[in-house]
């Protein structure tokens, strides 16, 4: 945050700048001032925004112009001011001020403000093919102002950018170019607020920054309900996959995939070892089953984090909240016997070396590693199965051998899951004998549980324990 603000009063000799000035400090108007007032300083107490703020006059004769053309360089606001008594003064402003601004190399578009704008232009290019038809446009204008495109306007539009922004217009659409042109003319004609309007529809605010409660807004989630992605959610994620797969091979590579990720702060999964967690292809690529499987795996753990996502990639729907869905109580679920949710959380406990990295990977169709990693962080894999003919999602968690103990004695982590794996070694005595302690230790049996007994492929070794073999899937 900055904590001092330069503002800079210009324009024409005569209009009244440092009357404004001396008005300021007197409160209330003097008939005679200085030429050019000294400098003001505003101190942090009694601005609402806690910065420092200068206010600074200027002249506009031929003797000020060294200390003009210094302060306009050095400003963070400039406020050009004209006369009503004098429509030159106000003329003069788009054909000289804004102008000379731009020679001293001040530009009209601040970068954050071009950075937002770029944003919203690759939004609007619902087809990713860097240009806006008139479709796109039509679109654009409808959210923006709640009112379509003429298409004579459009024609005029595109013109004027024809006209003076090289670049700006290509078959038959705008380019980025373009768009930025036209928001600089708007700026520079005095239709700051058009710009701004454009602005806050997409949810920024005086800042440039994207707003708290547009990125998340309000969405209620009772206890013992987990949240997944509505038809809507799924929809939407289908189409930007497949609007990103420019090569049409079924799978988002890594640069389509940061293509597709380019309007947010970022792939959200980065640190993660996405896609190892979901379904790829051969090459490493995300296919679009394990895309919509890591996002129901998301929308299960963080739906906030879907929520903003759905902002950052443009979810054209209003609410954006309708993408999701909450589910029925868990409770309720299990009371009636039957299963209305669509994306389940298993907890993977047991022993270290067990196997449990194994297990995971291979659900999500990765290759066996024989080389023994520990886990020292959460693992967390997705991918579908089938239950009784229907699709549904299987999340799976390793929590690795530090947190396992502290993950099951928390009554709200344990409250959640709706499954817990125990993994043991079939060729190592004791393996068993872990997760037995497990089970005593903590208060578990009301969530529903598996066995599974791993590297089958060795040799059997009499398990330590209370152990039924009647219990175990082998694998
Ligand atoms: N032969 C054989 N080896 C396996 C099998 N499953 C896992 N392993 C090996 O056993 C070792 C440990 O496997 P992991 O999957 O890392 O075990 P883990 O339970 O995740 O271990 P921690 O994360 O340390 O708790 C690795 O070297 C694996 O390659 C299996 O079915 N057969
Ligand atoms: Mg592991």
């Amino acid at each position: 945050m900055r904590r001092d603000v330069r503002i800079l009063l210009v324009g024409d000799e005569g209009v009244g700048k440092s009357t404004i000035v001396t008005s300021l400090i007197k409160e209330s108007f003097v008939p005679h001032v200085q030429h050019i007032v000294p400098e003001v300083t505003i101190p942090p107490e009694v601005t609402p925004e806690n910065v420092t703020t200068y206010i600074v006059d200027s002249g506009a004769g031929p003797q000020d112009r060294l200390h003009l053309e210094s302060e306009i360089r050095k400003a963070h606001v400039i406020c050009v001011v004209y006369a009503i008594d004098n429509p030159n003064s106000f003329d003069r402003i788009p054909t000289y001020w804004l102008p000379h601004f731009r020679q001293l190399g001040v530009n009209v578009l601040k970068p954050a403000c071009v950075h937002a704008l770029k944003r919203i232009f690759a939004l609007c290019d619902a087809n990713k093919d860097g240009i806006l038809d008139a479709a796109e446009l039509n679109e654009f204008q409808r959210k923006c102002f709640d009112a379509p495109l003429q298409a004579q306007e459009l024609e005029g539009i595109k013109a004027m950018v024809q006209e003076h922004a090289q670049g700006g217009i290509r078959d038959e659409g705008l380019t980025e170019a373009g768009f930025l042109y036209l928001h600089t003319i708007f700026i520079q004609r005095g239709r700051l607020e058009t710009t701004w309007t454009v602005l806050r529809k997409f949810g920024y605010a005086e800042d440039l920054r994207l707003t708290e409660s547009f990125l998340l807004p309000k969405f209620e989630v009772p206890s013992d309900c987990s949240v997944e992605l509505s038809p809507l959610g799924y929809q939407f994620f289908t189409d930007i996959f497949e609007i990103f797969d420019k090569d049409m091979d079924g799978a988002l590579n890594s640069i389509e995939l940061s293509e597709l990720f380019g309007t947010s702060p970022g792939n959200p999964w980065a640190a993660q070892k996405f896609p190892d967690t979901t379904l790829s292809d051969d090459s490493g690529s995300v296919t679009l089953q394990g895309w919509l499987a890591q996002w129901s795996m998301t929308t299960l753990l963080d739906h906030k984090t879907t929520l903003a996502y759905l902002a950052y990639l443009g979810y054209p729907g209003e609410p954006r909240t309708a993408a999701l869905q909450v589910t029925r109580p868990r409770k309720t679920d299990r009371r009636k016997g039957k299963v209305t949710r669509n994306v389940f959380l298993c907890y993977v406990c047991g022993a270290a070396g067990s196997g449990k990295t194994s297990l995971l990977r291979a659900f999500a169709n990765k290759s066996f590693q024989p080389t023994y990693e520990p886990t020292s962080k959460m693992i967390t894999v997705v991918n579908a199965v089938d239950i009784d003919g229907s699709e549904k999602y299987l999340v799976m968690q390793e929590f690795g051998s530090r947190y396992e103990a502290e993950t099951l004695r928390n009554p709200k982590k344990t409250d959640i899951a709706d499954v817990i794996v125990y993994v043991y070694d079939s060729s190592d005595t004791n393996s068993f004998s872990y997760i037995s302690n497990l089970r005593q230790q903590y208060n578990l049996d009301h969530i529903p549980t598996l066995f599974v007994a791993t590297k089958s492929d060795m040799d059997l070794a009499m398990q330590v324990g209370d152990f039924r073999e009647s219990d175990v899937v082998k694998r």
